[in-house]
């Protein structure tokens, strides 16, 4: 089979919600994969920031594979000998007092809208069926029902209605806004992304978290933050939020929390939030199992003893100081954190950021538009400094090309 029998296969027999790329991978090792013929690519979107430790990190995989044969799901309906370990470490790891284990990031996210709105009528005493949270414009948390009732996405949310009330959208980085939202007494959680990823890695203004968890605590209101893509060391921090050195209430992780080998997601919060959930109140066949709780360890582990936050950090800088080097009109401006970032791209002669992905593709490094106009470049945090100046020279001959 060549690259278009697997493609024609693909979309035969798969329901058309995406639009790859045309490159069909078979194997991943680091900041690398190879597609069917053997060609390889550096990886620059990460699976969406879900490999921060590199495809197949050997030590991942050696603790997935040991568990794998011994137990992998249980339920919470029994107890297991992995899940409080991992409890503990992802506590202690991230410093709060209990985790609520569940699988995709948007279980995650509808699993902490549910906690906040637990938490507002047991602790904030907002009236049954009234509580409301807030969410910013361009917010990306998720495809279910209620997320997307909070999205300002087009194609993320028509025909999909009726949607779940109780949100109040906001700009986003706009503190008079978002002052002005929490004046309603019934709001308890304001939800948001350290940057915003989908809307093209919109980094706020310096300032802005602490500045909007100051005014949150002051009208006794719960800071949520999905770190599900900024999180787990992406942005040179352990999370976005530590670059404020802002603590949230309710802190939302997924994606790489298992190094991109299987979905594990994870909802973390002090005791006086976490414990108005009592038992039967939420919960999930595969939350905490001991699969993800073994993967999830050694998934963490890997980031600090690697140092990929200061490496993400440093390299980061590197990119965008190449990045700017690089003279081409297509180039609007390149932003981000870390190495989270996105370049906006200025279309040239019915040319765009499609175009420019198919010719990085065809030189050996793949990333994806978001939207129609931005290429997110966000490759796995163990890349070093040489390939990353090879993957920049790739970047620097695919817009030659548009000159
Ligand atoms: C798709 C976007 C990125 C997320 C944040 C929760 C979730 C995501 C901040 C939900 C997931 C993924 C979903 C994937 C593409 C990708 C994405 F473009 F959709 F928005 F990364 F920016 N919070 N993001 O970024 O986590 O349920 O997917 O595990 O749906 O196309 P999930």
């Amino acid at each position: 089979m060549n690259t278009q029998d697997y493609i024609y296969r693909e979309d035969k027999f798969g329901a058309h919600n995406y639009h790859p790329l045309p490159v069909v991978l078979e194997k991943g090792e680091g900041p690398f994969v190879w597609d069917v013929n053997g060609k390889r690519y550096f990886d620059f979107l990460s699976a969406y920031s879900a490999v921060n430790q590199g495809h197949c990190h050997p030590k991942i995989i050696k603790a997935l594979t040991d568990q794998a044969s011994r137990l992998t799901l249980t339920s919470r309906a029994f107890y297991n000998s992995a899940l409080g370990e991992y409890e503990e470490y992802v506590t202690k790891y991230f410093k709060y007092d209990k985790v609520l284990p569940m699988n995709s990031g948007a279980e995650a996210d509808e699993t902490a809208l549910k906690l906040c709105r637990k938490w507002g009528y047991k602790k904030k005493g907002i009236k049954e069926n009234q509580a409301k949270i807030i969410a910013c414009e361009g917010n990306f948390h998720g495809r279910t029902i209620s997320i997307i009732s909070m999205s300002t996405d087009p194609d993320a949310r028509n025909d999909y209605g009726p949607f779940t009330p109780g949100f109040i959208i906001i700009p986003y980085n706009d503190l008079k806004a978002l002052e002005k939202a929490l004046n309603d007494p019934d709001v308890a959680g304001f939800l948001v992304e350290p940057i915003q990823g989908e809307a093209g890695v919109f980094v706020p203004d310096e300032g802005y978290l602490k500045k909007a968890y100051d005014l949150c605590k002051s009208k006794n209101v719960l800071f949520i933050a999905d770190e599900v893509q900024t999180g787990i060391a992406r942005t040179g921090k352990l999370l976005a939020c530590d670059h404020e050195s802002v603590r949230p209430d309710i802190l939302i992780l997924g994606k790489a929390l298992s190094g991109g080998v299987l979905p594990v997601s994870a909802v973390l919060a002090d005791d006086d939030i976490m414990l108005t959930i009592k038992p039967g109140e939420h919960g999930s066949t595969f939350g905490g199992n001991p699969l993800a709780a073994k993967v999830a360890i050694a998934a963490l582990e890997v980031i600090k003893n690697e140092k990929l936050a200061e490496n993400a950090d440093r390299l980061g800088n590197i990119f965008r100081d190449e990045f700017k080097k690089i003279k081409s009109d297509m180039i609007e401006l390149v932003r981000g954190k870390g190495l989270l970032n996105a370049v906006v791209i200025r279309p040239k002669n019915g040319k765009q950021a499609w175009d420019v992905c198919l010719t990085m593709m065809e030189k050996g490094l793949i990333a994806k538009p978001t939207h129609d106009h931005i290429i997110r470049f966000a490759p796995p945090l163990v890349i070093t400094e040489a390939q990353l100046m090879e993957a920049i020279g790739i970047i620097k001959e695919a817009f030659r090309l548009y000159e």
